[in-house]
């Protein structure tokens, strides 16, 4: 399998030569300067692929292959008077990038919050910390700060009791920190920094629309995008959404086996494809994340691997992320199924895998400009766990 490590751009802490220490051949990156909606023109793709790939002499050559993100704006999304526009556009963005050479492309359709935690720096018993979502810190923000609309409805009386005692003993601060991390977006979040009022209103504007809906809107969009995708010969993997389920009463529609079938089912061309994802996969315990790697194997272009451990043996909806290995999905099965599907595969369709996240340690809790979740060390840790457990399994 193609080892490949996510990087931010020219302002990552993490350098070029840190992904070729941690052993690294591969770039995946995305031309963050741009919102949603806006078309990526082919220069920058081109000026950041020239960053990556003008190996200075005697270092180990880079090479930019996948795009994570390009992002599917809202009208698209929820069916809105733009959606057609917005689909030339992000159609125009993947032109430029597949002009370049790039051939897989992630994107996702998790409405306004894009991936969630509520804790970033959760402390774990080794001095690391660690990203973590809990459902009741969740439900306090949503219920006693955002106060969104009919949100109570969302959570069963257990868990109303539980959010009221979290929002009680929150201070100023603590509740800023929590806003922060909800509704600023995390690294890489194809969403926009946004202000309590402006979330509010992003998640009024999804007000009505079913999961239903939403799956016919971007079947849509697939439509008219997987038919280009196969003239480019470019690949679009989907990310599963995370946490999997609904939140905030938004639709979602990248959670399980049978939302994957279902898009599979109404848009079969083979460019449409999955991003397998594990820890967010996993973080839903009614997944089976082993099966649904097998069922669709021959649709997986791109693989985050990483992991977590959910609440009280797997009975909650909250979940820490743990080591790469060590999660409640048997990593070392995935792994033989990606490397198994990866044999059938030839050379430029390898399965490229990055090592997703890791903990926060070593130099990097001191660091004071780190992407939660993205630290160097903890993610060369993950990348050198997988390595020798692919190694050994191939
Ligand atoms: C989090 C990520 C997300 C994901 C995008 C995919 O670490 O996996 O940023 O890449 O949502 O479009």
């Amino acid at each position: 399998m193609r080892q490949a490590w996510r990087w931010y751009g020219p302002d990552d802490p993490v350098t070029l030569d840190h992904v070729r220490q941690a052993g690294a051949t591969e770039i995946v990156s995305a031309l963050h300067q741009y919102a949603p909606g806006d078309v990526w023109p082919r220069a920058a793709v081109a000026e950041r692929k020239a960053l990556i790939e003008s190996t200075p002499a005697g270092r180990v050559p880079l090479r930019w292959t996948v795009v994570e993100s390009i992002p599917v704006p809202d009208d698209v999304q929820r069916g809105g008077p733009g959606a057609a526009r917005q689909t030339e556009v992000w159609i125009e963005s993947m032109r430029a990038v597949a002009a370049e050479g790039i051939r897989t492309i992630c994107y996702n359709v998790m409405p306004v919050v894009d991936w969630t935690r509520t804790d970033l720096d959760y402390p774990m018993p080794t001095g690391a910390t660690a990203l973590r979502f809990d459902y009741d810190r969740f439900a306090a923000f949503d219920l006693y700060v955002l106060k969104r609309k009919g949100a109570g409805a969302d959570y069963d009386d257990p868990t109303r009791t539980r959010a009221r005692k979290v929002a009680e003993g929150l201070s100023q601060s603590e509740a800023e920190l929590l806003t922060k991390n909800i509704s600023a977006g995390l690294p890489g979040a194809t969403t926009y920094s946004q202000n309590l009022d402006a979330f509010r209103e992003r998640i009024a504007a999804y007000r009505g629309i079913a999961p239903d809906e939403m799956r016919a809107n971007v079947a849509a969009f697939l439509e008219k995008v997987t038919p280009v995708a196969e003239e480019l010969n470019v690949r679009l993997t989907l990310h599963p959404d995370d946490p999997p389920r609904p939140i905030f009463g938004l639709p979602r529609i990248a959670s399980t086996a049978a939302d994957y079938r279902a898009l599979f089912d109404a848009v079969p061309s083979k460019a449409n494809g999955i991003c397998f994802c594990v820890g967010s996969l996993g973080s839903r315990p009614d997944n089976d994340v082993v099966a649904m790697a097998k069922d669709f194997s021959a649709r997986i272009y791109f693989a985050h691997l990483r992991a977590t451990r959910i609440d009280d043996k797997g009975k909650s909806i909250s979940f820490t992320e743990s080591d790469h290995l060590d999660g409640d999905v048997n990593m070392i099965d995935v792994l033989r199924v990606l490397v198994t599907e990866n044999r059938k595969r030839e050379g430029a369709w390898r399965i490229p895998f990055r090592p997703d996240h890791g903990h926060r340690m070593l130099d990097d809790i001191e660091k004071t400009r780190i992407n939660p979740g993205y630290t160097g060390i903890g993610r060369l840790k993950g990348l050198a766990e997988l390595r020798g457990a692919l190694r050994a399994l191939q």
